[in-house]
């Protein structure tokens, strides 16, 4: 079945001056499983450090939430569960009343999600909900009950920044006083430690931006001859952005049935695929100022690559 809405997105992204494709589109079925293998690549950093802080600071994160009796712990597309698994556990140890609230607009993802949990977790109280993420929160701003949001993985960094403060000042909106939220920030460090895990040697990230074509084939009926794509990221150490593009290798014409459209590309014209932004401990205090939150704490990895920042409303 086609989406309209993936559609008309393709379309204005290939008419555009500088061509674009949203981020958002690697996403389908075999994006999901080529992002699996990124997170395992030993060059993907973000994954192994977040899922350090989650086990060895559980405990120090749980201090800081100062919540009274039952809470929710809200969670914006929770993906596997594997990192906030260890932050449930220690929670479950600690016999605190809590209920995991996971929220994806993927019914499918929250069944796996519930199983992984299950599986470790058998007495975890978990009450997903189907939908978008604001609102689900509006739902929930009824309740009395204290909650901590978690928008873990670094994955604030894949939006821009007036994207990323409509999102921030979203959360807030439908946050009580004395509500949480730990946001994963991927931070700046050796650029080439960052080019590295963004353009690895055996060409896995370069799989999954490709796919973005193959999705296009597969559910538009578009004819890209992927062999005539190459990938190219960048790292740019001074504004803390890693942009990622494909190349096209030839002077050649794509029609996309859905959109009954021939799109042209120059030979080495680039289409913009993702932006992935690095922060400083200070940007993301000017994050949360601006967005009206106060920082509560900085949680770091050993290497400090990565933090999940704590933040109240
Ligand atoms: C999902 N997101 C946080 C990943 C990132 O690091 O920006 C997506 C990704 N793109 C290339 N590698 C991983």
């Amino acid at each position: 079945m086609s989406d309209t809405t993936f559609a008309a997105d393709i379309h204005k992204g290939l008419t555009a001056p500088l061509k674009h494709i949203s981020s958002k589109y690697f996403y389908d079925d075999i994006g999901s499983g080529i992002f699996q293998d990124i997170m395992k690549m030993p060059e993907y950093y973000p994954t192994p450090c977040e899922f350090e802080i989650l086990s060895l600071q559980g405990e120090q994160i749980i201090q800081k939430l100062d919540f009274q009796g039952a809470f929710n712990i809200v969670e914006f597309g929770a993906g596997d569960g594997i990192k906030t698994r260890q932050l449930l556990k220690k929670l479950t140890e600690q016999g605190a009343d809590f209920s995991y609230v996971p929220i994806d607009i993927s019914s499918k993802a929250l069944e796996e999600l519930e199983i992984g949990m299950r599986e470790h977790l058998p007495g975890l109280k978990f009450e997903p909900m189907v939908g978008n993420y604001f609102s689900m929160m509006e739902e929930l701003a009824g309740s009395t009950v204290p909650c901590l949001f978690l928008f873990l993985g670094g994955n604030i960094g894949n939006y821009e920044i007036n994207e990323v403060n409509a999102l921030l000042s979203g959360f807030g909106k439908n946050m009580k006083p004395g509500d949480k939220l730990l946001t994963g920030f991927d931070l700046q460090k050796n650029p080439a430690t960052i080019r590295c895990a963004y353009d690895d040697p055996k060409g896995i990230t370069k799989a999954f931006n490709i796919n973005l074509l193959h999705r296009i084939n597969r559910e538009l009926g578009g004819n890209f001859n992927t062999n005539q794509f190459d990938f190219y990221s960048h790292y740019n150490p001074i504004n803390g952005e890693v942009r990622s593009y494909l190349i096209s290798l030839a002077p050649q014409k794509v029609f996309i049935k859905e959109n009954d459209h021939t799109y042209s590309f120059e030979r080495n014209e680039v289409i913009w695929t993702e932006l992935s932004k690095k922060y400083t401990l200070s940007e993301i205090e000017k994050t949360a100022e601006n967005n009206g939150f106060k920082v509560v704490e900085h949680f770091l990895d050993c290497k400090h690559y990565f933090t999940d920042s704590l933040w109240e409303k």
